[in-house]
């Protein structure tokens, strides 16, 4: 096994090799661009090397400089994880040059599996199943034109260089050929510099059914069956399971075998996958082969019990395969979500910036967590903006998709766009929960997945709103609490114990108004909308459990929540919903100070150290009122709205006590 290896990745991929490395006594090196310097990767690193800026081009897919850091640092081998460097031929081509093991296929596989016309002519000598089709050299229209009607309609004109379903076009009659095909191939000479196509036949509601293989470089090969990848959009796998829902021992043992033709056909070593497309009906045909281990690849863990990365290793260092095709064991079902930046609601447009607020659920032997970012940490629109991947496993496919969901509950991110809400509804929908799987299940459940977004109910904010009184309670360091987190139960500071706290959804503003009793609160909320009504008054507690979650009760309805305020800013995740609003506080941005109503107060003991207005004086928001001397530093209390600064109940060196009401302040417009 080799000593220390370099990982030319980042993120999550970067992160997961470094554990199985780590797990194996593996040294590993991490190259970082300067966007990545306090990333994760870098931060659990072993070793840690700068490659350049944030651009890929100029960081991460400069072969040159990462080969250099590793002979520099006494790597043997370069994991290229997937994307950048891992499907490039020349750079395993040039890991070898310079004494270093490229962990990987050959790059005479790299290159065979490049060309979609040229692999289809391989896998086709292999026989391995294809799509009906034309993949041959002659380019003329006429000849083009002659398979296409052939085949018969609908068919599909493919750029022959081309991937990820860029330079397709679907044509359905032969009068459209010609045009469809002129414009595929600017297409493919624009995107590719290669406009060569091949025509297929259109295949109706097919499926992505992608074989894992593997092989080593003493002739053994095995394949660690099939993933499901066919929940897609735009081309993006969002939802990927093992195994296929719905395939039978016959049909696998076929596409293991037709997997491992293909392997063979190309001398492969290492991981791989064949991905094949299948009709509804279960034949399969082959599309393409990757040359790398996917970002899916957990699922094929969680249902074999097997390390992919201790694999690659091993292969990689000339071990043979560990086991044979027939210890190879299959168990239960496993699905992995993709949590992305990105806004569902705008086409899934990818989201930058600053992960303000980010809670995963817990993992456990049936929920496992690949992420390469923590709370604080940006997004940033160098890379791809995945923020990490859920992957549940069950006994049955039934129960990972609960604990898929559940854990997708426990997953809370604020401050950036994200899709947890939309994988929740996929993964529960009747499409997806019944299987009915094919690569446009997404537009087919349209309605399902992007229902007209619901009102915040009532009861969110009176969340929001004890949530705040139970934290300002414990930064008051109040006797009450004993413990770190506690119960707000009936209390009072030396004020008016009565809180009313103004929020804002959609340009409407709600109260909610708290009084003290002894167990918790009274609640009352102004009725929402234009409707007039008294406002109904209901019992209300909440006990802090954890920094940002808590236990609530309300009337007879008992929530877990989590909540997050930051400025004005209020999130809070209740089951697997998430909401956001506004706080109108007049005091969010005067530090640490409270106000009962009509006054500000001081939250720890501390003494005056000056009057700043006169009684009486209007004052404009955020004017200074009051320094108070407290922990040894200044702090200086501001109006917390435009009003009158009706009178201060302290002088100049009086010390006071927390709770004590500084200032008494009227906000202009209100009459308490
Ligand atoms: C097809 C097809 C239907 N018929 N080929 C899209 C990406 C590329 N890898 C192959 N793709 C397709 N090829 C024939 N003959 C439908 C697709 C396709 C698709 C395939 C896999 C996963 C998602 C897809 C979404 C749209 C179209």
């Amino acid at each position: 096994m080799f000593k220390k290896i370099l990982i030319a990745n980042r993120g999550e991929i970067a992160c997961r090799i470094q554990r199985t490395a780590r797990r194996l006594g593996v040294a590993s090196v991490a190259v970082y661009s300067d966007a990545d310097a306090g990333a994760l990767h870098v931060r659990q690193a072993d070793e840690a090397f700068r490659i350049g800026p944030p651009p890929a081009r100029e960081s991460y897919l400069r072969a040159a400089a990462i080969i250099a850091a590793a002979r520099q640092l006494g790597a043997e081998a370069i994991h290229p994880g997937y994307g950048f460097l891992s499907e490039n031929a020349q750079f395993a081509t040039d890991c070898a040059a310079a004494g270093l093991v490229f962990i990987g296929p050959p790059p005479a596989a790299i290159n065979a599996m490049g060309s979609k016309s040229a692999a289809k002519a391989l896998m086709e000598r292999a026989g391995v199943p294809l799509v009906p089709g034309y993949h041959g050299d002659d380019q003329s229209v006429a000849t083009l034109q002659r398979e296409a009607d052939r085949i018969g309609y609908p068919v599909l004109i493919k750029a022959s260089a081309g991937g990820g379903g860029k330079g397709m076009r679907r044509v359905e009659r032969a009068a459209d050929f010609a045009a469809a095909l002129a414009s595929c191939q600017r297409e493919a000479a624009a995107s590719f510099g290669d406009e060569r196509v091949l025509v297929e036949k259109y295949l109706l509601r097919p499926r992505h059914i992608e074989m894992q293989i593997f092989a080593d470089s003493h002739g053994n090969a095995v394949h660690l069956f099939e993933r499901d990848c066919s929940v897609q959009r735009r081309h993006q796998k969002v939802l990927e399971e093992a195994p296929a829902p719905n395939m039978d021992g016959a049909r696998r043992a076929q596409m293991g075998a037709a997997a491992l033709a293909a392997a063979r056909a190309v001398g492969y070593v290492g991981a791989g996958t064949v991905e094949f497309i299948a009709a509804p009906e279960g034949t399969f045909h082959f599309m393409e082969m990757n040359t790398r281990l996917q970002v899916e690849h957990p699922v094929t863990e969680m249902i074999t019990g097997l390390d992919l990365v201790e694999w690659q290793l091993r292969v990689a260092a000339g071990e043979p395969l560990p086991l044979r095709q027939e210890q190879v064991a299959l168990r239960g079902h496993a699905i992995e979500a993709r949590i992305y930046a990105e806004d569902p609601e705008r086409d899934f447009l990818p989201c930058v910036g600053k992960l303000e607020y980010l809670a995963m659920p817990a993992g456990s032997a049936s929920v496992r967590i690949d992420s390469g970012v923590v709370q604080g940490d940006a997004i940033s629109p160098y890379y791809d903006p995945m923020i990490a991947k859920l992957i549940a496993w069950g006994e049955t496919r039934a129960q990972a998709c609960t604990r898929l969901s559940q854990a997708l509950a426990g997953f809370h991110i604020a401050g950036l766009g994200n899709n947890v809400q939309f994988l929740s509804r996929l993964v529960q929908s009747n499409a997806f929960a019944s299987a009915d799987l094919d690569t446009a299940l997404i537009e087919r459940e349209h309605a399902a997945l992007f229902p007209p977004a619901a009102p915040v109910p009532d009861d969110m904010f009176a969340m929001a709103a004890m949530y705040i009184v139970a934290r300002e309670r414990l930064a008051a360091g109040s006797a009450a609490m004993g413990t770190a987190w506690g119960s707000v139960e009936g209390w009072r500071l030396n004020g008016p114990a009565d809180r009313r706290l103004q929020f804002q959804y959609r340009g409407e503003q709600r109260t909610v108004s708290l009084q003290a009793v002894a167990g918790g609160f009274l609640l009352s909320m102004t009725p929402a909308g234009a409707a007039a009504g008294v406002a109904t008054t209901r019992r209300a507690s909440l006990t802090l459990i954890a920094e940002h979650d808590a236990r609530a009760t309300v009337g007879d309805h008992d929530y877990h929540v989590s909540v997050a305020i930051r400025d004005s800013q209020c999130e809070v995740f209740s089951q697997d919903a998430h909401y956001s609003f506004e706080r109108l506080d007049p005091l969010a941005h005067v530090g640490e100070v409270m106000s009962v109503a009509g006054g500000v107060c001081a939250l720890m003991p501390g003494r005056v150290v000056a009057l700043l207005v006169k009684p009486g004086a209007k004052v404009s928001k955020g004017e200074p009122l009051l320094v108070l001397e407290a922990m040894k530093m200044e702090q200086t209390f501001s109006a917390p709205a435009d009003g009158v600064c009706v009178g201060f109940n302290v002088a100049i060196g009086e010390q006071v006590v927390e709770g004590s009401e500084l200032v008494e302040f009227k906000a202009a417009g209100t009459d308490s």
